[in-house]
């Protein structure tokens, strides 16, 4: 490191002395990669002690999506965050925003940079962006995230860099950092297939604009995931079956990229392809890129992966560090809004794979709001694939809670997918093919091959009432009934009239 940025090294503690109340804070970060650690630690006490004090201090975050335990959880732990964007997985901040303590908008991940350069959303004051390394002529390589990181450094006029050496010079070059001009003067984006690169291996950003360099070595903190369990393998299994179902029928062309959502389901169903005889070689064009790529990778089964992150438990990001020479040709990190761009998800013809908190019987789609009224995570990247790929699949076990909460049910207490962007759904239970079905026939294709058989008789009973009281017959409701299911759970603790425990 030169002089000229040798002089701004400090401690995250001094850094934090030089944020502001009120400021805006761009943040790096997607999915627990890539996100600043010491700087939002050190803030967190900071903002604390001065809140005791009696002095005002609170602080807003966009980020590219949720961050670790050391930034997110921290400053909601600390009391300090007003306003939060757009999505997040942590414990501590969900309590927060439920409560009310925390004002949180959760976004379609790859609008939110777009909206910040064209001044619908405020622009940050300051960027806290995590980077692999840092040039005397402001050239930024990020770590393992590209989220909204590019647009961050540019539109804030401080910048505060987190330099973690835990990933070393053979991290240079697997981003490919392209920033879409805003319409009217918008090109298309010129990826013609997954792993194409169109843009620079950094980002570049005004020197001058660096208050604090803080150095690291601390790891993304992303638990492992455990073995796929039997249900996950199940749904992961009637996917790949559908998979061959339609390509043997000539619906499905073979080569179509894949997008794959969080969580262990959407794990599993990649290392299902991996140990499938009949599955060839696929890539991936997607947001968050998790550890089942290894599965891929061993079983010479990925061509390549796009994605916005390398979310990788501590375990996989050493395996991955060790390979990292080798693999480096086969992953390409982009900014959220490339990983995301309705135009390429269009037009590479996407299968897109989502996991659902619940699904209605007429294929509307609940990925985010417990009881539609408290967060779980966010709508995420899901309805940018959702809405835009050729063909879709949202996932999810038939029942929560050991039975206690039926995935499927009369009509979603909140909806993310509407009824026109969901194709496929799956459960343990089965698979419904929705495309092309009226509301009525798509009911009972969900109730039949959806829903666990327990709560059959409920959801039939739904339809029945609202096909007989129903003024409007194209799509039968009575609002007096359609939330007993979700109102029985509230009172009860469970959706079924029987206690269902049992059952399970
Ligand atoms: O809670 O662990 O306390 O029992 O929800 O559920 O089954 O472990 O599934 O970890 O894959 O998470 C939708 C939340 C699923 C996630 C969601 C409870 C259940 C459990 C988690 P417990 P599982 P997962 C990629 C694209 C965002 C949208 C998306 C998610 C906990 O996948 O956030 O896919 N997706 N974006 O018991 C109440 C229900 C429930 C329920 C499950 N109906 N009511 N609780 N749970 N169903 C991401 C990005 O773009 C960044």
């Amino acid at each position: 490191m030169t002089d000229s940025l040798q002089c701004k090294v400090m401690s995250a503690e001094e850094a934090a002395t030089l944020i502001q109340n009120g400021e805006l804070i761009g943040v790096s970060g997607f999915t627990l990669a890539g996100y600043p650690k010491e700087v939002p630690k050190a803030l967190a006490e900071r903002g604390k002690a001065l809140r005791e004090a009696g002095v005002d201090f609170k602080v807003s975050l966009f980020s590219g999506a949720s961050t670790g335990d050391e930034c997110d959880g921290n400053l909601a732990r600390a009391g300090i965050l007003d306003w939060r964007m757009p999505y997040q997985s942590n414990p501590s901040l969900r309590k927060a925003i439920n409560d009310g303590s925390v004002r949180y908008l959760d976004a379609h991940l790859g609008c939110m940079g777009p909206m910040v350069r064209s001044g619908a959303l405020p622009h940050p004051t300051l960027a806290i962006i995590e980077a692999v390394a840092v040039t005397p002529d402001g050239r930024v390589y990020l770590s393992s995230s590209g989220g909204n990181s590019a647009t961050y450094l540019a539109l804030a006029d401080k910048i505060i860099l987190e330099i973690n050496s835990l990933y070393g010079d053979a991290f240079l070059g697997f981003h490919d950092t392209f920033v879409p001009a805003l319409a009217p003067f918008a090109k298309p984006i010129p990826i013609l297939s997954a792993g194409d690169r169109v843009g620079e291996e950094f980002v570049r950003v005004d020197p001058s604009k660096i208050i604090a360099i803080v150095h690291t070595d601390r790891a993304d903190s992303v638990n492992s995931f455990s073995e796929p369990d039997p249900t996950s393998k199940i749904i992961a299994g009637q996917i790949l079956e559908f998979l061959h179902h339609e390509r043997k029928k000539g619906r499905l062309p073979e080569g179509l990229p894949y997008q794959s959502g969080v969580g262990n389901v959407a794990n599993a169903v990649l290392c299902a392809m991996a140990n499938d005889p009949l599955q060839g070689c696929i890539s991936l064009y997607t947001e968050v890129i998790q550890e089942a790529v290894f599965t891929l990778l061993e079983a010479e089964k990925l061509k390549g992966a796009s994605g916005t992150a390398l979310t990788f438990s501590t375990a996989a990001q050493k395996l991955f560090k060790t390979n990292v020479n080798s693999w480096k040709k086969r992953f390409v990190l982009r900014q959220q809004e490339v990983s995301n761009s309705p135009e390429v998800i269009r037009r590479l013809g996407i299968i897109s794979m989502n996991t659902a908190l619940e699904c209605d019987i007429y294929g509307n789609v609940n990925s985010s709001h417990v009881s539609g009224m408290s967060i779980m995570n966010g709508i995420g990247g899901s309805a940018d694939f959702a809405r835009n790929c050729a063909l879709g699949f949202f996932m999810t076990p038939s029942t929560a809670k050991n039975g206690a909460i039926s995935a499927i049910v009369p009509l979603v207490s909140h909806v993310d997918h509407t009824d026109h962007d969901t194709m496929i759904f799956v459960t343990e239970q089965g698979l419904a093919d929705l495309r092309g079905l009226d509301p009525i026939t798509r009911a009972h294709a969900i109730i039949d091959h959806c829903a666990h058989p327990h709560y059959r008789h409920l959801l039939n009973e739904s339809l029945n009432f609202s096909l007989r009281f129903s003024k409007g017959k194209h799509l039968p409701l009575s609002l007096e009934q359609v939330f007993d299911m979700h109102l029985r759970f509230m009172k009860t603790g469970n959706m079924a009239e029987d206690n269902f425990e049992t059952f399970i």
